[in-house]
């Protein structure tokens, strides 16, 4: 019998936003970010460290991706190294990833996948790591991904030292203190985007000048009210923050040179809609913050979703909606069945996301 550990995340999205590398190679960022886990939109990981494996092996979404042609998705995966070396094993692994949400659907996946990764990654090895330490490894794949080892609400503290010992992510509050929190998120293009986020964040730092008083004088101040409104479960201040947030780092994107637009006209008639829904309401019940992308992020509460989703129904380019909960993090599948990779033999399972069912498919 094979070794193997299989979990699943989820995505999380931002209310204070990370845009902004003080290193790039160790992934440290310039200003501290906070964001709620959802419950849907899950990636599944399985892996093995096997002594039969030539080099590591990595499968997305039932795709053996070739990691020598591949040097991004091999950067992605460096935590293995920091996995085996503080193991101190050498063996290799086999890593078989899906995405339980359609790949075009335009929601980003490297948050839920790296953060999958490095809890069954680590476990795989032998480890026993706590979550600031699931948070570091997941960190080095991507920045956002050091946010969704954990559930609920979640800041990732940017740290000082130089190596990253002290940039990792806390739990502000667990996914069962807001329960009434929702997220409804609208797919308005489902292309895949123009411009990584990391080579935006890479941009903006170099020629932004609106960025520095981002860092200096938006930020140092939204960062405490935020973590205040989360405690205090004040969803006025929480959305007046995350939208103007949301503006914050769309507006250092259009100072950059040459200038970053991730949204689009579908985007901004849904920040005017959400502005008229607040209007009409007479106070806030609806708060949009967008990402590297056009897709739009709607918090709201549990009794004004169906508001919302009234006030989508009227944007054309509007394809999906989908809403989430407050979510739990990383759970480990420990049924065999619901591992990607044949505990027995080793191989990779056949395996497939039902769009219908919505389920991701194991066959045996
Ligand atoms: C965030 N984003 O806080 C911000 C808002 C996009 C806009 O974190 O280079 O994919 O892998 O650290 O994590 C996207 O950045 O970038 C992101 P890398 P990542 O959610």
């Amino acid at each position: 019998m094979k070794k193997i550990v299989t979990v699943e995340a989820t995505p999380n999205i931002a209310v204070v936003k990370y845009w902004g590398k003080r290193d790039e190679s160790l992934i440290l960022p310039t200003n501290s970010s906070i964001s709620m886990t959802v419950d849907s939109l899950k990636t599944r990981t399985s892996v093995m460290f096997d002594p039969s494996l030539k080099k590591d092996e990595f499968w997305l979404n039932g795709k053996k991706v070739d990691l020598d042609k591949n040097p991004e998705a091999k950067e992605r995966l460096k935590q293995l190294e920091v996995i085996r070396k503080r193991a101190r094993i050498t063996h290799h692994a086999r890593i078989v990833s899906i995405n339980g949400f359609p790949t075009a659907a335009g929601f980003a996946s490297s948050a839920s996948g790296l953060a999958a990764l490095a809890v069954a990654a680590s476990k795989a090895a032998g480890l026993k790591l706590d979550t600031k330490q699931l948070s570091i490894l997941a960190r080095l794949g991507s920045g956002s991904a050091s946010r969704s080892v954990m559930g609920g609400f979640v800041e990732w503290q940017k740290g000082e030292k130089a190596d990253g010992s002290d940039s990792h992510a806390i739990q502000l509050a667990n996914h069962q203190h807001w329960p009434q929190m929702r997220l409804v998120s609208a797919v308005v293009n489902a292309g895949k985007k123009k411009l990584s986020s990391r080579a935006g964040m890479k941009q903006t730092i170099a020629t932004s000048a609106l960025y520095r008083a981002r860092l200096e004088h938006h930020l140092p101040k939204v960062v405490p009210e935020m973590r205040r409104a989360i405690a205090h479960k004040d969803f006025a201040t929480f959305a007046d923050i995350t939208m103007r947030e949301s503006n914050s780092l769309h507006s250092v994107m259009a100072d950059t040179w040459p200038p970053i637009h991730y949204m689009n006209d579908a985007s901004r008639e849904i920040v005017a809609l959400v502005h008229e829904l607040n209007e009409k309401a007479g106070h806030t019940i609806a708060a949009y913050t967008f990402d590297a992308g056009p897709n739009a992020h709607i918090y709201t509460l549990a009794q004004n979703v169906d508001k919302v989703k009234r006030m989508l129904k009227q944007v054309k380019a509007v394809k999906k909606v989908v809403v989430s909960k407050p979510g739990p993090g990383p759970v480990e599948l420990t049924k065999p069945t619901d591992h990607l990779i044949d505990p027995e033999t080793g191989r990779v399972r056949k395996h497939s996301f039902n769009e219908k069912r919505q389920e991701i498919i194991v066959r045996r």
